[in-house]
């Protein structure tokens, strides 16, 4: 898929501060003169939405099958690459995203242990060959992003996963960054200011490249 745009992606586990990280980038990329639109996986058009508020619920009494939420995060992710990234970029639109594929090979690979080529396959039909021109994965350590995610209240059903289930999300995450040529990890186990300015030198350094 040929498109004149851009495609941006904030990465990491709960806690890991991409809310802020998506501010700083969305100033930078206006700055240089693009089009920003941003979105938000799962999420980004009303089905999307919908389907956000389906597996981020506390269902209670059913199980939740790592199956159905496996295919609940594509479903979601079909409708906004469709409907709302490629037209965007194909406008000449920098595409800048709150999570994407990464975090179903983090979350549901690494954490839920569902294997890999039924993750594949899915991708094969939801994405073919498309990919992030870049990607920022923001690296926390779990009980710190945990932490840092309950001082802002209530958790929702997956972030009430035990602690093991972070750690295997982390170390998918850290494995998929060393292995993608277009992922820069930022340190977040440092103050603020600190992740900050790595924020803002990576994106000037993709901006001027
Ligand atoms: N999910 C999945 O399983 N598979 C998939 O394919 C996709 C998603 C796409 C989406 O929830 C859930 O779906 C998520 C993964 C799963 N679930 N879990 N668990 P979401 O997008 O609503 O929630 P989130 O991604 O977990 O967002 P978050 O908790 O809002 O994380 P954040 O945006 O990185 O956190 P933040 O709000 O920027 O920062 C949290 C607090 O920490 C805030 O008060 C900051 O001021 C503070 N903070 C940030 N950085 C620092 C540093 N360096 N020091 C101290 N304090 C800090």
């Amino acid at each position: 898929m040929q498109t004149s745009g851009k495609f941006i992606v904030i990465e990491g586990l709960e806690g890991a501060g991409k809310s802020s990280a998506v501010a700083i980038i969305s100033k930078a990329i206006s700055a240089s003169g693009h089009t920003v639109v941003q979105t938000r996986e799962p999420g980004g058009t009303p089905m999307a939405e919908a389907i956000r508020d389906i597996v981020k619920h506390d269902w209670n009494i059913e199980n939740v099958t790592v199956e159905a939420e496996l295919l609940l995060m594509y479903a979601a992710r079909a409708q906004l690459v469709q409907n709302v990234i490629l037209p965007n970029l194909d406008k000449g639109h920098w595409v800048l995203g709150d999570r994407h594929d990464m975090s179903s090979q983090a979350y549901q690979g690494g954490g839920r242990q569902i294997d890999q080529h039924m993750i594949e396959s899915l991708r094969a039909i939801t994405l073919k060959e498309f990919k992030p021109d870049l990607t920022l994965y923001l690296d926390v350590e779990p009980k710190e992003g945990l932490k840092r995610a309950k001082g802002r209240g209530e958790l929702d059903r997956i972030e009430q996963e035990d602690l093991s289930f972070f750690e295997r999300t982390r170390q998918r995450y850290l494995d998929l960054a060393q292995q993608d040529t277009n992922c820069i990890l930022i340190n977040t186990m440092q103050s603020i200011e600190a992740v900050h300015k790595d924020i803002e030198r990576a994106i000037q350094q993709y901006l001027e490249r």
